[in-house]
This record gives C-alpha cells, structure tokens and sequence, in this order.
C-alpha cells in the first residue's frame, strides 16, 4: 500500500551539501521524492563535540514496510561510505525514519515516529516547513505544535544552499 513517509537527513564529514543531494538523488530507488525542505545549519546536539550539521526533511511516497525502508536506507548510508564508529558522533550521510504515515512500529532496532523527533529543533524546524499540520500519531500534537514547544536554544538556522526535488 501507498504510504507517505518523512525522513531527516543529515551530514557533518566532507561537502555536507553534495552529500544531501546525493542522497536524496539515491532515496528514488526506495520511492518517490515528493518534497524536500531547504537545507538548514544546526548547532550539534547531544554530542555537542563534532562540527556543525546540514540538516534537511523529505517526504518519500512508498510502497516498502518500515523494516524493508530501514534496509533500504541502511544499505543507502553504507553505499554511500558511512562508517559506524562513535555513537551520534561525525557522518557524512544519516538518514532517519521520523513518520510512517501515521502508523506506530516498535520492533527492535526499529521506532517509529523517532523517539527523539518532538525534542529535536534540528529535525523539526525542517519538518514544519514541509508538513507544519501533519500530526504526531502518539503525542497528537502538529509538527508546529511541536516546534513551538521546545525551549529555546538549538541553533537551526536556513542554509543558503537551496535543496531541490530530484529530476
Ligand atoms: N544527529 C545526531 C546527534 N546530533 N545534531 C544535529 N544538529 N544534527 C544531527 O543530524 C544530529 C545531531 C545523531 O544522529
Ligand atoms: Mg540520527
Ligand atoms: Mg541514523
């Protein structure tokens, strides 16, 4: 069945734009890419050690279950040169499963909407752009709900690179 999915993107290591694009190039072979928000700046959170991300959201039409999409975007990093070492540390490509329609999935190493999504400036500011009225499935609130809620700080702030639909 159909389903319409949203993802985040994000690059610290190398030309943190191209890596972006070419991943959203790389993303139509899991389904169609039917918005992308522009690129953002973001201040490091969690590991706040590591440089600056660029950070965007996508929403992908698709035909995959949750777990083949994470398969796909798994073998989508690893082709793409990821190298699993620090935990939230320095990656040139990340790709993250934020919502599945409006569908719960908790299966190991598999949560959907991504636990963090609500407390993420990073992953939100980029969502409402794209999807300001979607709803949260489990804490039924809008994505702009949801934004408007964080505390302050985060920085998160348009990148002059413009993203673009691939052709
Ligand atoms: N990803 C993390 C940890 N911290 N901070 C920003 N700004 N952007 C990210 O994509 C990010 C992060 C773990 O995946
Ligand atoms: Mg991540
Ligand atoms: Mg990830």
């Amino acid at each position: 069945m159909h389903k319409f999915v949203y993802l985040s993107l994000g690059s610290n290591v190398g030309d943190r734009a191209a890596n972006l694009r070419t991943a959203l190039m790389r993303l139509e072979a899991l389904g169609n890419v039917v918005a992308v928000s522009s690129f953002y700046e973001t201040e490091p959170v969690e590991l706040v050690a590591q440089p600056w991300f660029l950070n965007c959201a996508v929403k992908l039409g698709t035909e995959k279950m949750p777990r083949q999409l994470l398969a796909g975007v798994l073998d989508l990093e690893r082709e793409m040169g990821r190298r699993r070492t620090q935990k939230k540390g320095p990656r040139n490509i990340d790709i993250d499963i934020l919502l599945f329609g409006n569908s719960i999935v908790k299966a190991r190493g598999l949560t959907i909407p991504h636990p963090a999504l609500h407390e993420r400036r990073f992953v939100l500011e980029p969502l409402v752009e794209i999807a300001p009225d979607m709803r949260h499935p489990v804490l039924k609130r809008t994505m702009r709900e949801l934004r408007d809620a964080l505390a302050p700080g985060q920085a998160v702030r348009k990148a002059e690179h413009q993203a673009r639909i691939p052709d």
